[in-house]
């Protein structure tokens, strides 16, 4: 799978680099290219923002920068044909649309036959939960547009939603407001990644966890000691009755989300 990061603060996918997304990447599962968007600005200012069209608070980024990096990456075919978009003169484009030949592996994408998923996230857009983790896990190709201020203009989505071989997700990982799209974006990445083949070690534990089983928590977990700080291991589990162990988990399960999600609770 090839991620692409477009951003201001390309820093703050350092993280991504780490631990299980780091792991993914160094065998070769996942490449992750992270870019920053003023590479596709002219101005001397590599200006990126700009005042909201029918006022208000906070500034709106541009489109103009956006058509232009996404172009790059996405490679002239995913192009309109009848309206290219000529570089301003003087551009220095910050990548080339490198990656295409990862492409030529088939595989699956967005999930609708797309040669491209182009994820934006904001807190407007639909949730993004297991279920979607789970489809854009079959994408080959994921390019990631992390805005700020008050986000990126609408007509950045709408330009690329329905072109040929790109599909366009909107989406919000929570109902909260972040300050921009990156720790969004990470948080996408790192829920994708790790269902990839190969990423996690345990097939059996992405199978058991959270969410997986829709609608219903995960049991709780102990390991030694089996006292610790005068808080016992329930028994059961050290009992060596496999029935009973799975049948006071599932109870367990049925009661933690009974207790803090009552809204999954059937
Ligand atoms: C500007 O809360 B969010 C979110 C907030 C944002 C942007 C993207 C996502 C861009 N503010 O998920």
């Amino acid at each position: 799978m090839l991620i692409d990061v477009i951003t201001i603060f390309p820093e703050y996918l350092a993280p991504a680099q780490l631990s299980l997304l780091g792991k993914a990447a160094a065998a070769g599962i996942v490449r992750l290219q992270v870019h920053d968007l003023r590479n596709w600005t002219s101005d001397r200012h590599r200006t990126v923002d700009d005042t909201p069209y029918g006022g208000g608070a906070g500034m709106v980024m541009k489109p103009e920068p956006w058509g232009l990096a996404i172009d790059d990456l996405l490679g002239a075919p995913t192009r309109r044909p009848q309206a290219p978009e000529p570089s301003p003169p003087g551009q220095v484009p910050g990548a080339g649309a490198g990656g295409s030949e990862l492409l030529e592996a088939a595989g699956g994408t967005g999930g609708q036959g797309d040669e491209v998923t182009l994820v934006i996230p904001t807190a407007s857009g639909n949730p993004f939960d297991q279920a979607l983790a789970e489809r854009l896990a079959g994408a080959t190709r994921l390019v990631f547009a992390c805005g700020r201020y008050e986000g990126i203009d609408a007509r950045v989505a709408e330009h690329y939603r329905g072109r040929d071989g790109v599909a366009v997700e909107e989406l919000s990982i929570g109902d909260y407001v972040l300050a921009g799209g990156e720790v969004a974006a990470l948080v996408m990445i790192e829920a994708i990644t790790r269902l990839l083949p190969g990423v996690v070690g345990n097939a059996a534990s992405l199978a058991e966890e959270s969410h997986v089983r829709p609608g219903l928590l995960e049991y709780p977990v102990y390991t030694k000691p089996a006292v610790w700080r005068g808080l016992e291991v329930p028994p059961v589990l050290l009992s060596g009755h496999h029935g009973k162990v799975a049948a006071w988990r599932d109870d367990q399960a049925r009661q933690r989300t009974a207790q803090m999600r009552p809204d999954l609770a059937g």
